[in-house]
């Protein structure tokens, strides 16, 4: 960061708006205020952290009136409020994105550069809070944002990690992993409230009573007890007074236990129980689509969980509002099973805690809650071995055997004595080892059920679901996942974002719908020039970007051909690969073969535990190796895999792609959104009919979407027929050719072990009907080739249509869905206060 404002600008502050003024000069002024007061630096000696801190506290000062305004307004009205309960928020760095909400961007620019510093290169120093694992966590913070934009009421609860998501690197190819250690610097915008400090109960057992009615009642004797403290982030809407709270627990030991053991005596106890008491929110666990059944991650579930029911409950009290309005003020959205024994755990507190009747409780319950359902991958589904689930829950258990008793009894009366179906639909799992179904009690818990795209909501009712959806049709609704176009366009992509405001106004980040205006454009010479300028500046950002993350200098004229996600079999990154050395072999045979110039760009994180998708990175890292070497290939190819995938190194690549890879087996994408922020910023999409796929497809139009692949009955038909892959490798002498040049040991230096397992799955098992696809994949990209190389007027076209028709997939649209047809939530607007009412 240049510093030469350090020589020239005199220290002036006691301004009396220096908190919140937004003039230049004021800005400047509390900067530097921030500077001094805050960090304790003067400029001579401070570090790009320090201009990071002091501005991130220059914006924060300018977020708290929205914030305690909002706050005020929602207790004063008692207003409907919606909680998003969620294990993971990955909200990407604040910074751009609060100065974007609060339409300040531009002038803080100015303000920097008039102190002779850079806003990006500040920006950049921000570590951003990686606390998900990919697209579920990401959904989180998209609806986040968009409740806040459409001045909805809304809680966000979840832990905070200590450790984030691992950082990614590379060593000879394979990934390693490093801890995340986002918080190392500080966290400017949170804050620490330890007065509302909540306790959860843990493991022990219970015992029943009789209480002064004569009511038998249970009392549940924990063998531990942590304490949940909340760290609360103001979540500002865009271009409105809202600002909502993201309130995050960490856990701590409770002092007493402490105390306790400290006057035994028991010094290394006292600090060992702390310790051990921290571990529950010390670390995000990396899975994204797989169950690690392990003891602290449902410790964890549980442990938020409890934290922040009690927290609404508390807020509900103090409202001066009985325990029976619970559903009328809250309504409560499971994103996915992770925070399902909330279900449990609100009957557990009215009845015990509160003594209520179990009818009321269970009515209060069903009302309050509906889950969101995320995948259809059998090794997702949460379930818990039963003695683990009773050794840390005992009361739980007992709740959840009583719900399954009386749920039972519903489903014997509909259907009668059909044990097949009663043994499916039972809460506990009983056929080899006793599990809780987690998922089954979400569906028995909740009045909403959804999926989160039109197939995989299909698919649900079909098969995962299919039981709960013969019993309760009416709960099962679609919501189509989105994404925030204020972060995923005018934040990522300012060039594009001003000249769509240029042409159409500037409605359109709120009503994305408006982009359909840009079609009138799109044979509008000078438009059409400047939308590929855009793209070519885009490119050659990245371009600068990619050689200094990776070394590698790639041609930004070539095709940017980009898949970026996590790594795993189902989204297929190997048919990719296969893609690349189909191309390479092709050169080798005929090193004058007209093909169209290709940057294939990689980036994605496999979970540590995950060899497949490791061994996976390691063949796109080795095919990286041999190609972008080899003077055959003249640099017409490139492979590059962008180390360490976040929300950060994500926004430079959306707006610098020609392609888009959605290419998963169909049927197992429960929506993707990452197709979304390609498309909305003028990438093109090859992919399979899955997830939003589907819908992206229809509103784009078939005719600028590159489709291939089986549908996913054709997968289901191949599979029950008895899916035979080697046949495929036999029959395709291509596929065959480049199968064997992996194996014979061409890209792991003569070694023909390193890829025998990835090669071994796809001839024998191919789970994911890669090898089916393969030859219609390689037609779809020849074809894509030939129209980014001969028919560029038609790919600019096409380019501009993609965008023009993706107002659909705003996460504006999916909370408006959510709001009217699940929570039955209304905005209310906040007029900012002022400071002398705010105080009495
Ligand atoms: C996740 O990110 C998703 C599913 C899941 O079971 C667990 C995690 Cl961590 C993803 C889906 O794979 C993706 O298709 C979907 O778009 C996203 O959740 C948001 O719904």
């Amino acid at each position: 960061v240049e510093t030469s404002f350090a020589r020239n600008s005199p220290l002036s502050v006691q301004v009396e708006d220096d908190r919140t003024g937004l003039s230049l000069e004021t800005l400047k002024r509390a900067f530097l205020d921030n500077l001094f007061y805050v960090q304790g630096k003067s400029p001579d000696i401070a570090t790009a952290k320090d201009y990071y801190m002091a501005l991130a506290y220059t914006v924060r000062d300018r977020m708290l009136h929205h914030w305690l305004s909002t706050g005020q307004t929602y207790r004063r009205t008692h207003a409907r409020t919606a909680v998003y309960l969620s294990a993971e928020f990955l909200m990407g760095p604040y910074l751009g994105n609060n100065l974007i909400n609060l339409g300040l961007y531009d002038l803080f620019e100015q303000a920097m550069e008039e102190l002779g510093l850079n806003l990006k290169e500040i920006m950049d120093q921000e570590q951003e809070p990686g606390l998900g694992n990919g697209g579920l966590g990401r959904l989180a913070a998209c609806y986040l944002d968009s409740m806040a934009t459409l001045e909805i009421p809304s809680l966000g609860y979840g832990i905070r990690y200590e450790f984030g998501i691992f950082e990614q690197a590379f060593h000879d190819g394979w990934q390693v992993e490093k801890t995340d250690q986002w918080l190392r610097w500080g966290n400017p915008w949170e804050v620490r409230r330890p007065e509302w400090a909540v306790h959860v109960k843990i493991g022990g057992h219970t015992e029943g009573y009789t209480d002064h009615q004569g009511r038998y009642q249970v009392n549940w004797v924990p063998d531990k007890v942590v304490r949940g403290i909340p760290y609360d982030t103001p979540i500002l809407g865009y271009q409105v007074n809202t600002a909502n709270t993201l309130r995050l627990w960490r856990a701590e030991s409770p002092e007493s236990f402490d105390f306790d053991a400290f006057n035994r005596g028991d010094y290394y106890g006292a600090v060992n129980s702390k310790i051990i008491s921290e571990n529950i929110s010390k670390v995000l666990y990396p899975n994204d689509d797989k169950l690690e059944g392990k003891q602290l991650r449902l410790e964890q579930e549980f442990f938020f969980v409890s934290c922040s029911l009690q927290d609404m409950i508390r807020l509900l009290m103090s409202e001066g509002l009985p325990l029976e309005q619970f559903p009328e003020k809250f309504t409560v959205q499971l994103n996915d099973t992770h925070p399902a024994v909330a279900i449990a755990e609100l009957m557990r507190l009215l009845v015990d805690d509160h003594e209520m009747a179990w009818d009321l409780a269970w009515e209060i319950t069903q009302k309050s809650f509906a889950y969101t359902n995320h995948t259809l991958l059998p090794e997702a589904l949460e379930r818990w071995p039963m003695y683990l689930f009773g050794s840390l829950l005992p009361r739980h258990l007992e709740i959840i055997f009583e719900i399954n008793r009386i749920f039972l009894d519903q489903v014997r009366l509909k259907f009668g004595p059909d044990n097949e179906r009663i043994a499916r639909m039972s809460l506990i799992e009983e056929t080899g080892g006793r599990y809780v179904r987690m998922a089954n009690l979400a569906c028995v818990g909740s009045h909403a059920i959804n999926g989160v795209a039109e197939l995989h909501t299909e698919l649900l009712k079909e098969t995962v679901l299919k039981d709960f959806y013969e019993l309760f049709p009416e709960k099962f609704v679609n919501k189509t996942n989105g994404v925030t176009p204020r972060r995923w366009m005018v934040l990522s992509n300012p060039r594009l974002a001003k000249l769509i405001d240029q042409h159409i106004g500037t409605a359109w980040p709120t009503q994305l719908d408006q982009l359909s205006k840009l079609e009138a454009y799109v044979d509008d010479p000078a438009f059409r020039n400047e939308w590929r300028e855009i793209k070519q500046a885009n490119k050659r950002f990245l371009t600068a970007r990619i050689e200094r993350l990776t070394g590698i200098k790639v041609n930004p004229d070539s095709m940017f051909d980009v898949q970026i996600k996590r790594i795993h079999e189902y989204k297929r990154q190997q048919l990719n690969a296969l893609h690349i050395i189909t191309l390479y072999r092709r050169l080798k045979q005929n090193p004058d073969l007209e093909i169209t110039p290709r940057t294939f760009i990689f980036a994605g994180k496999a979970a540590p535990g995950y060899f497949m998708a490791k061994l996976i990175i390691k063949l796109i890292t080795a095919v990286g190796d041999i190609v972008n070497r080899d003077p055959v290939v003249r640099d017409r190819l490139k492979v590059v895999f962008i180390p360490n995938y976040n929300v950060t190194n994500s926004q430079p690549i959306y707006p610098a792609s020609d392609l888009s890879e959605q290419i998963s087996t169909a049927g197992f994408e429960a929506s993707g959104t990452g197709n979304m922020k390609f498309a909305l910023n003028g990438s093109l999409t090859i992919g399979t009919l899955d997830g939003a796929n589907v819908e992206i497809r229809e509103e784009v139009g078939a005719e600028n979407f590159f489709l291939f692949g089986m549908t996913a009955d054709e997968v289901t038909a191949l599979k029950a027929s008895g899916y035979q892959p080697w046949q495929y490798y036999e029959e395709n002498a291509e596929l065959k050719g480049v199968i064997d040049l992996i194996s014979s040991g061409f890209f792991s230096g003569g070694d023909t072990e390193t890829f025998k397992p990835l090669i071994d799955n796809l001839l024998q098992q191919d789970r994911f009907t890669v090898l089916a696809d393969y030859q219609s994949y390689i037609d779809c990209q020849d074809h894509v080739g030939k129209v980014y190389q001969q028919d560029q007027e038609n790919w600019l076209r096409m380019s501009i249509l993609n965008a023009a028709r993706m107002g659909k997939f705003s996460s504006d649209r999916a909370v408006r869905e959510y709001c009217k047809e699940i929570w039955h939530v209304d905005p209310v607007s906040i007029e900012l206060q002022e400071y002398s009412k705010m105080v009495a």
